[in-house]
């Protein structure tokens, strides 16, 4: 009888997609990226000659016979992984996600598939994909790569998406053969490139009943990697082989950006994504840069979201990354140096966000971050068993006094800091 159960669970799980078991390698990368709280997502590729955003091939309407003159201005000579990966680490982030291939479906790195790369295609001819990955297991950060599922340039990607409908693409195509070039395409990044964080997927929106063979391509990251994240941006709650659930341009659960009405807030590790300005791939003409403080601000309504915040830089078609982005991130990591311990290893918690800032909480600590509050009362959710409380800063004891249903703790405006104000409570 046990036994038949059993061989029923194992079918049904099989039915219904709920067949895949994390690997303990794989259990201690969700825990190790929980810990992480910050990276840094790079968007490159060979648009950044056109400084108009990842997007202008289809924006602009760009023929695939025109944006294939592209690749010959593309010659990133002054590109330093090391340098690039010193700026993360400094900035204090523990990983980088960088662009394998975007939309307009052109490799950044050393793929045989096609010669539709950054080696075989620019006059450059190199892989900054094998640099930075070398750089950052020197310097202790974990590589994950952006995949885009979505592919612009690639003849059998076919029937069309809702996007890239004016590339110019023949009328026909096999569409189980754009998976195994892009399944090939994976593999030579989970083979070539050392031990890789993980494959953070887009794109898979542009054709959302198409068959992505899912099972089959996370099956084969696993395979090739167990310790490997596998995450999708694809705007629904998460699949079954996936290891993490990312939100774009909102907190998990919110919706401002419009990408995630359907979304759900799942039980994996969570991240969002965030721009500098509006901008993922280099934008030229894009100034609206945010203030240090309004990233740190998101850092931190991430971290007591229990998210994970990944935020962008998208480096010029030179190699360089622009000095408006080098300089906020120089600001968040002299923030993190002082703070970093109400950050880094934390979850979020004991109680949602509020308006008037986050709360993060490690062992017996709950980290109070007051972001926007001008009284010098604060009310905050009871927390039971609190003994002491002070200021992160300098250890000052800080007044507080439990009423009925929460606690008040008293904030002097001396006390305030400009940025975030943190209140250690220990319990
Ligand atoms: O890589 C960056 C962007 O290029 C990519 N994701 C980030 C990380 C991205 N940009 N936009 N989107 C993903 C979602 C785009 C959705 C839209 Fe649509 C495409 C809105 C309109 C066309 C999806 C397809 C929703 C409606 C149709």
């Amino acid at each position: 009888m046990k036994r038949t159960l059993i061989v029923a669970a194992a079918f049904a799980a099989l039915a219904f997609g709920q067949s895949y078991k994390p690997s303990e390698a794989n259990r201690q990368s969700r825990a190790w990226f929980q810990d992480a709280k910050l990276g840094l997502f790079i968007h490159w590729g060979v648009y950044s000659v056109l400084g108009n955003g990842e997007w202008v091939m289809n924006n602009q309407k760009i023929p695939i016979a025109e944006y294939e003159k592209l690749p010959a201005k593309f010659n990133p000579t002054e590109f330093n992984a090391a340098e690039w990966v010193s700026m993360a680490k400094n900035a204090g982030m523990k990983y980088i996600t960088i662009t394998s291939k975007h939309h307009d479906g052109f490799a950044m790195f050393a793929t045989k598939q096609n010669r539709w790369n950054i080696v075989d295609a620019t006059p450059w001819g190199k892989d900054p994909l094998k640099m930075l990955a070398d750089e950052c297991r020197r310097q202790g950060l974990k590589l994950f790569f952006y995949h885009s599922q979505l592919d612009w340039h690639h003849p059998d990607y076919y029937p069309r998406g809702r996007t890239g409908q004016t590339a110019g693409r023949s009328e026909s195509g096999d569409f189980n053969r754009y998976l195994d070039f892009m399944d090939a395409q994976l593999q030579e990044l989970l083979t070539n490139y050392g031990d890789i964080g993980g494959i953070w997927f887009d794109g898979m929106w542009d054709k959302p009943d198409a068959e992505w063979r899912l099972q089959k391509t996370y099956g084969l990251i696993h395979r090739l990697q167990p310790a490997a994240l596998v995450g999708s941006n694809h705007h629904l709650k998460p699949f079954d082989g996936e290891d993490f659930q990312m939100f774009e341009k909102d907190l998990p659960g919110q919706n401002t950006a419009g990408f995630n009405d359907k979304s759900e807030v799942g039980s994996l590790p969570l991240e969002t994504c965030e721009t500098i300005n509006n901008a993922w791939g280099y934008n030229a003409s894009d100034k609206r840069f945010k203030s240090t403080k309004d990233l740190i601000h998101y850092l931190v309504r991430s971290a007591g979201n229990n998210a994970n915040f990944l935020l962008n830089v998208g480096p010029m078609p030179n190699g360089k990354i622009q000095p408006e982005f080098v300089t906020r991130l120089a600001e968040m990591g002299d923030w993190l140096k002082v703070n970093g311990e109400a950050i880094y290893g934390t979850r979020g918690g004991p109680f949602a966000p509020r308006n008037w800032g986050a709360v993060t909480e490690k062992g017996n600590k709950v980290y109070v971050h007051v972001l926007d509050w001008r009284d010098e009362l604060l009310a905050i959710p009871a927390i039971p068993n609190v003994k002491s409380a002070a200021m992160l800063k300098n250890g000052q004891k800080v007044d507080f006094q439990n009423v009925s249903g929460g606690t008040l703790l008293r904030l002097p405006k001396a006390r305030m800091d400009p940025v975030d104000t943190i209140v250690v409570l220990e319990r």
